[in-house]
Parts: C-alpha cells; sequence; structure tokens
C-alpha cells in the first residue's frame, strides 16, 4: 500500500501517469483559448466580426441565444456545485437515505414552463431574423450575380453584363447605408451539393441540385472576405475557397468593364494560343474570342485578372500556371483536370499565352 492514497506502488505509478496525462490536457485546454480568443475577431473567416448586413443581423441574434444559453449554464452549474459541496459525505454522517420527495406539482411545473418560455423565446427572435433576411426586397440599384457550384471551384456569373468568371466574386460596397447597392445572389450547382459562406458577409446557404436558392450581402467596407465551400462535396471540399472583393462602387465599375471586354489579342502570344486551341483545354475552359467554348472548367478569359487559380490553391503566377497544367493532381489530388501529358515547351507556350489574359 502507498502511504496516503491507499494505492499499491503500482496503481500510484499509473495514477502519476493519468495524472500527468491530464494536467497536459488541462495546460492544453488553458494555452488553446489563447489562440482561439486572439484568432476569433481577427481570423478573416471570423463570424465574431460581421462586416455587412445581414452577418451583422446574424451575429446579434447569435449573440442573444449565446447570451441565453450561457446564463442557464452559469446558474445550473453554480447551483450544481454549490449543492455538491454542501451536501457532500462527511465524516461520521449516519448512512441513511434523505427523505425523498415524489411528485411535486409546483417543481414539475417550475422546470416545464420556464424552458418552454426560453425555446419560445429564442425560437420567434431567430424566426424574426430568418424572415427579415429572406423577404428583404431586391432595390432597383442590386447587382444580380449567379453562383454555380462545381466540384471544386466556383462559377459567377453576372447576367446583366454578360460576364462570367470565377472562384473571385466581385461585388460593390454600400458606404451611404440611404444608398444600399446590395448583391443578391442566386444560388445552383452543376454536380452535387455545396455551400456557400463568407462567415463577415452573410449565412452560410446550400447550393442544391434541382433548387435554386437565394442570399444577398451589402458589406460597408471595401476589402477582400473569405470564404469556403461548407458542404463535403468530394476529395477536393477543403481546396474550394470562395475570394469576396467588395469595392468601391468606381473600382467595381472598372472591374466589370474590362471582363465585359473579349479575350486580349496579343500578336507576341499567338503561338502559344495556337497550341491552346489545338489541344483539348478548349473543351473545357472559354476563352471569349477565342474557338474555346467549353463549360466543364474556369472561364479563362480574363484569368489575369484573378490572384488566385484553382480555387485559391495557387497563387496566379506564370511559373504556378506552368505547374497546374503540367500536373493539376500535384495541387489538387482528386480534382477533375486531367493532366494532358504535354511536352514542357508546349506547357510554357500555353502559359505564355494565358499570362497575357488580362
Ligand atoms: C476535362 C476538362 C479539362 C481540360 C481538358 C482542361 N481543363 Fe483546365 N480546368 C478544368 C477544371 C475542372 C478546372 C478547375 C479545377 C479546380 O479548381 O478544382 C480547371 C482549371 C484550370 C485553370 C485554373 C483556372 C482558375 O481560374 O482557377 C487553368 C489555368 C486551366 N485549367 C488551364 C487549362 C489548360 C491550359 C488546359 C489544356 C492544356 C486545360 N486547362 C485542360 C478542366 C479542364
Ligand atoms: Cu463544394
Amino acid at each position: 500500500m502507498c502511504c496516503s492514497t491507499g494505492l499499491t506502488p503500482k496503481q500510484a505509478g499509473r495514477f502519476k501517469k493519468l495524472a500527468f496525462g491530464r494536467s497536459a490536457f488541462c495546460c492544453a485546454l488553458f494555452v488553446a483559448p489563447k489562440h482561439l480568443f486572439s484568432d476569433l475577431f481577427t481570423s478573416p473567416t471570423s463570424m465574431f466580426a460581421p462586416q455587412a448586413e445581414p452577418a451583422h443581423e446574424i451575429f446579434r441574434v447569435a449573440m442573444f441565444t449565446l447570451g441565453v444559453t450561457a446564463t442557464i449554464f452559469v446558474t445550473v452549474s453554480a447551483l450544481l456545485i454549490y449543492v455538491v459541496l454542501k451536501y457532500r459525505q462527511r465524516p461520521g454522517d449516519d448512512e441513511r437515505e434523505p427523505p425523498q420527495i415524489y411528485g411535486s406539482t409546483q417543481i414539475e411545473l417550475s422546470w416545464t414552463v420556464i424552458p418552454v418560455l426560453i425555446i419560445v423565446v429564442l425560437f420567434l427572435s431567430t424566426a424574426r431574423v430568418v424572415y427579415t433576411i429572406q423577404n428583404a426586397p431586391a432595390p432597383k440599384r442590386a447587382l444580380h450575380a449567379t453562383v454555380i457550384g462545381h466540384q471544386f471551384w466556383w462559377e459567377f456569373r453576372y447576367p446583366g453584363y454578360g460576364v462570367v468568371t470565377a472562384n473571385e466574386l466581385h461585388i460593390p460596397v454600400s458606404p451611404d447605408p440611404k444608398r444600399p447597392m446590395p448583391t443578391y445572389l442566386k444560388l445552383a450547382t452543376a454536380d452535387v451539393d455545396h455551400s456557400f459562406w463568407v462567415p463577415r458577409l452573410a449565412g452560410k446557404t446550400d447550393l442544391m441540385a434541382g433548387q435554386l436558392n437565394n442570399i444577398w450581402m451589402q458589406p460597408e467596407t471595401p476589402g477582400i472576405y473569405l470564404g469556403q465551400c461548407a458542404q463535403f462535396c468530394g476529395a477536393e471540399h477543403a481546396r474550394m475557397l470562395i475570394r469576396v472583393y467588395a469595392q468601391t462602387p468606381q473600382d467595381f465599375q472598372k472591374w466589370m468593364r474590362n471582363q465585359q471586354k473579349n479575350a486580349a489579342q496579343d500578336p507576341k502570344a499567338a503561338q502559344g494560343r495556337a497550341v491552346f486551341e489545338q489541344n483539348a483545354c478548349i473543351n473545357c475552359h472559354t476563352i471569349r474570342g477565342t474557338v474555346a467554348h467549353g463549360r466543364f472548367g474556369p472561364d479563362l478569359t480574363h484569368l489575369m485578372s484573378r490572384d488566385t487559380i484553382a480555387a485559391g490553391a495557387l497563387p496566379n503566377t506564370q511559373a504556378n500556371l506552368e505547374q497546374w497544367i503540367k500536373d493539376p493532381a500535384r495541387f489538387k489530388p482528386g480534382c477533375l483536370m486531367p493532366a494532358m501529358k504535354l511536352g514542357d515547351h508546349d506547357i510554357a507556350e500555353i502559359a505564355s499565352y494565358l499570362v497575357t489574359l488580362h
């Protein structure tokens, strides 16, 4: 027996190990929140730092719900700790059971009615927010765009402008709350279910086969807002990132005017363009103003106006384009663009053509 604890030495050893494991776990618990809290508001995908309607509205109802549930948690924990300490077994207690109470109408009523009231309040406040967001009428000035989820990238279409782009959504900000310029998005999918979620701008909404969903967002300050596909959709689901570029109305119009142009025809890149057009690239990609009309992959008409390729997997540089064309699976294993087995010379030609597409 080990003196004070009543354990054999072997048991005591095991207990020490266990205690060490447990203290490491406790340390981890205390260290983790430090990082967690510093990231909580600064992370580009933090839902605790909304930057647009309807994210503000969602944040308010989330905080209200959290406040109510936290109050319940603290009250119940405090009562529990109090009772456990006050009525713990003490030396010299007799072993008799305390008096048992059966069928107290008062107690039964209180723990039925109070929770019901709390649920009703939470339900009504949430329903009100859902209703106001879903039924917000689009003002005349609103921008309309369509989001189409693909395995594993996003297609953005602006039907009013004849513009198609990928992975980087450009929208205007609304600096003046009296003249809002929200963007209304129709959500559709080309294959399986995806989910569009940019936490600082709006709530999470699924893109589902056979159904059109709608969301809107109205950011106040220019900036890049990040998001991610939030519905497991296959092998590269984790590399299906969203970048929303919220721009001043002037910058947005400038971007839009450039997107409306046909692809640049740089004579210096004619050789590369010929190689591109002779390969299967054109079956999957569109470059407006050329023979490429494919719709399976991203529209490349203004490829170089994007900062990233492959839904945020790589920065958009000539070297990365070459590596990507050579072997897409190296960066996105399981992605739906095949390695075309082209020679290095052809790949370099194609990449030097692609970088002219501003
Ligand atoms: C079978 C269809 C298919 C073929 C053929 C194909 N691609 Fe792709 N391509 C895709 C798909 C799908 C993606 C999106 C991959 C992803 O992000 O998951 C893509 C992505 C790209 C991208 C990145 C675009 C962006 O904005 O993210 C470039 C550049 C590209 N392809 C160039 C080419 C070139 C050049 C060829 C010919 C050598 C080619 N592709 C052949 C389907 C294809
Ligand atoms: Cu997805």
